[in-house]
C-alpha cells in the first residue's frame, strides 16, 4: 500500500514538473528540422519537435533543469533564428544551401 502511493505521488510530481510551450523557429526543410531538434535536445528537454509547415517549435521541458530561453539559445547558435533570439551569421552562413531559409524579418520581432 505505501508502495502504491509512492508511486502515485512520484507519477503526479513528474507530470508537474514538466512544462509544454511552443515557439516560432524560422527555417526551410528536413534538414534544418534535425539541425534545429538536435541543438534543442539537452539534459532536461524531454520532447523537442519543431513543424516545417507551420515552423512552430513544441518544447517539452524540465523547467528545473533547463528554460525555454536558453533551448531558444542553442537553436539560434546553430543559425536559426527564433522567436527571442536572433540565429547566428556565421553558423547560418555554414548551413547547407537548401537551408538558407529567409531570414526573420525586423518587423516580426514583437
Ligand atoms: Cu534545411
Amino acid at each position: 500500500m505505501l508502495l502504491l502511493i509512492a508511486t502515485i505521488t512520484f507519477t503526479a510530481t513528474k507530470a508537474q514538473d514538466t512544462k509544454t510551450e511552443t515557439f516560432k523557429v524560422w527555417g526551410n526543410c528536413g534538414m534544418c528540422k534535425k539541425t534545429i531538434e538536435k541543438a534543442a535536445k539537452t539534459d532536461g528537454v524531454e520532447k523537442a519537435e519543431w513543424n516545417r509547415e507551420t515552423k512552430i517549435f513544441t518544447l517539452v521541458y524540465n523547467p528545473a533543469v533547463i528554460s525555454n530561453e536558453k533551448v531558444q539559445k542553442a537553436i539560434a547558435a546553430v543559425g536559426y533564428d527564433t522567436e527571442k533570439f536572433t540565429g547566428d551569421d556565421k553558423a547560418y552562413e555554414k548551413l547547407p544551401g537548401c537551408c538558407h531559409y529567409e531570414r526573420k524579418m525586423k518587423e516580426d520581432i514583437n
